[in-house]
């Protein structure tokens, strides 16, 4: 990234701080070698299956996540055995596109190196859990051997950039594609630790500073990224630190409406934490998306609290500083003023599920995965049946920000193949379910993530069996409703925007939020706290009756539980506690 940008400012947060000041995560960052730390003695230490508490910090700007697995945690401490440490690994995907060489190999580390399966993630990208600390070096060099890495995929930097899945204007979202995945390449650190550590470089010293953007302090905390196509909000482009928004006329990209200060995690009774949606800020035109997040980035890197990570999110400098101060300083960075915000509409930010055909003619699948999970499980072949297409497939993989797939441009003529192979491993997960089914979204939670309170990919599924039951009771079978759960308020599912929404407080207790935009424009409200399933039940099947009977035409479901007085409209992230 540009080092123009590196210039110095405001004195109370400014990196120039003595270290004893900030956070414990920032004097870790500096004395760390350029994310070195002693990860390889970790990894070399055969007593432990896992690794030192600050290389465990470091290597999440590797992507890498030491765990445990939970449901043996009781039982290891019982016998007095450390908990069974295993790590997840996050690839790095801009965009979310996979070509079928890429996906086989993914599809043999899962299954050699991991539990045996692929998680497909809300950002487009895929996860393995399960990886034991003797498979991590092996799994990062079979990915670099498709040229996949992992860097950047968690830690205080760009996190994967996201992009629309839209094969229908595909003239258009190639061209939108490609500019997010230079975005990409643009914001990703170097790190040669990654190079030297997991691939075995030689160390090379340098007269410069390694990483001439982020320093030795990287960002004060995550930063995320998207590119999104209207009419599809489907990357939830309200919910992003920094978002794009792709302008079109009639000869075709003329830039993008920039939105800021997006963002969902939140901290229960903490009322200083609440989600976030972004405002949109101005115009550029199409050039001018890399010098845009260098502007942006740099004025968070500067400015973002380095102090109280909970408050560390670009959202909370917004706030703190004002959006006109904000968006002053980063054209003043940029040398010039945006201009003003581009007519967008947004419908949806489901995804196209069947199949559809785009501009060029090819055709495309989108198929429904249950929670973003790829396995061979309870006679479902999933896992068999997408590698058996890759092996086949010409065209590409296309992850979903809804944790779905699209098996993208396939000539007409391949088409039969396809469906021959989709109906012989019974890949039906499109067309089965409702359509609230088709709208959920589950985060991992248990057994793997560690700030879990409460289960999400493994009950999500059967809770909306019994809502889905209750919708059909009232004519809403066909009725699409967003649902999404997270195991706790970090809001991975990014829940806070669904118009039915759970988060988890303690095994078997969710907090419930109703009245979310339908295309995610609108934040939801807390409606119930730590609540059982019973109640859930008991209070959720009445407000859908009303739906279905009270219902204006073409009224959404969180719009009708906001009109109804069931929750009031949140216009602010502010107002989210209130
Ligand atoms: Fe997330 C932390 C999983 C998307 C907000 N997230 C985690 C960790 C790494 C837990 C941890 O820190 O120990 C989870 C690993 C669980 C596991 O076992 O795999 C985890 N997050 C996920 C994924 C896999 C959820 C999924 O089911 O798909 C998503 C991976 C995205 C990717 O591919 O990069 C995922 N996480 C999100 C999103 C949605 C998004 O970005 O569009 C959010 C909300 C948006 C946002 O950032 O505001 C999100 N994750 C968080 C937070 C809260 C951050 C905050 O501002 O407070 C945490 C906790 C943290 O960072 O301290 C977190
Ligand atoms: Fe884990 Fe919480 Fe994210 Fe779910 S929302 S994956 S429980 S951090």
């Amino acid at each position: 990234m540009s080092e123009v940008l590196n210039k110095p400012v405001d004195r109370s947060r400014d990196l120039s701080q003595p270290l004893e000041r900030l956070g414990p995560d920032e004097t870790l960052k500096a004395t760390s070698d350029q994310l070195r730390g002693t990860i390889e003695e970790s990894l070399a230490d055969p007593i432990t299956g896992g690794v030192l508490f600050s290389d465990n910090k470091l290597m999440k700007f590797h992507g890498i996540y030491q765990q445990d697995d939970r449901d043996l945690r009781d039982e290891r401490r019982r016998q007095k055995l450390e908990p069974a440490y295993q790590f997840m690994i996050r690839v790095r995907l801009p965009g979310g596109v996979c070509t079928p060489e890429r996906w086989l190999r993914l599809d043999e580390i899962g299954r050699r190196y991991a539990d045996g399966t692929l998680r497909l993630t809300t950002r487009q990208t895929f996860q393995f859990h399960g990886v034991l600390k003797g498979n991590l070096k092996p799994s990062i060099q079979a990915m670099h051997s498709v040229l996949l890495d992992t860097i950047a995929a968690c830690g205080d930097d760009a996190r994967g950039v996201m992009c629309s899945v839209n094969p229908h204007r595909s003239a258009i979202h190639a061209e939108v594609y490609r500019i997010a995945k230079a975005a990409s390449d643009h914001a990703i650190p170097r790190m040669p630790a990654y190079h030297e550590i997991w691939l075995g470089k030689e160390r090379v010293a340098g007269s410069g500073p390694e990483e001439p953007f982020y320093g030795k302090q990287y960002m004060p905390r995550k930063f995320k990224i998207g590119f999104v196509m209207p009419p599809s909000n489907d990357i939830d482009i309200y919910t992003q630190d920094l978002g794009f928004i792709a302008i079109a006329g009639p000869e075709g990209l003329e830039g993008f409406n920039v939105t800021i200060g997006g963002g969902m995690g939140r901290t229960d009774g903490a009322p200083e934490t609440f989600p976030r949606l972004a405002d949109v800020i101005g115009f550029i035109p199409v050039d001018k998306v890399n010098e845009t997040c260098d502007a942006v980035m740099a004025v968070q890197r500067d400015y973002g609290d380095r102090v109280d990570r909970a408050r560390a999110r670009f959202k909370y400098t917004v706030e703190d500083k004002g959006l006109d101060w904000i968006k002053a300083e980063i054209e003043s960075r940029l040398g010039f003023a945006l201009a003003a915000a581009r007519p967008f509409e947004f419908v949806t930010n489901g995804d196209d599920l069947g199949w559809t055909t785009g501009d060029d003619g090819n055709h495309h699948f989108g198929l429904f995965i249950e929670s973003g999970r790829v396995a061979n499980r309870n006679g479902y072949n999933l896992m068999d049946g997408l590698r058996a297409i890759a092996e086949v497939h010409q065209g590409e993989f296309r992850l979903t920000p809804n944790q779905n797939l699209v098996i993208a441009n396939i000539a007409p003529d391949r088409r039969a193949e396809i469906e021959e192979l989709l109906d012989r491993y019974g890949i039906t997960g499109a067309n089965a379910g409702s359509a609230l089914r088709r709208n959920s979204i589950a985060c991992v939670a248990l057994p793997t993530c560690g700030l879990a309170m409460a289960e999400s990919e493994r009950y999500l599924p059967k809770l909306v069996t019994k809502l889905e039951a209750m919708f059909a009771e009232h004519g809403l079978a066909d009725e699409p409703v967003t649902i999404r759960m997270s195991g706790c308020p970090n809001g991975c599912s990014r829940p806070y925007v669904a118009e039915i929404a759970f988060t988890g407080r303690a095994p078997g207790k969710y907090n419930v939020y109703l009245g979310g935009g339908f295309h995610g424009q609108r934040l939801n409200r807390m409606y119930l706290e730590n609540v059982g399933e019973e109640t859930i039940l008991s209070e959720l099947g009445p407000i859908i009756a009303r739906y279905g009977a009270e219902r204006l035409p073409g009224e959404r479901f969180g719009d009708f539980t906001i009109r109804a007085g069931y929750v009031r409209e949140v216009k602010a992230g502010r107002e989210f506690n209130d």
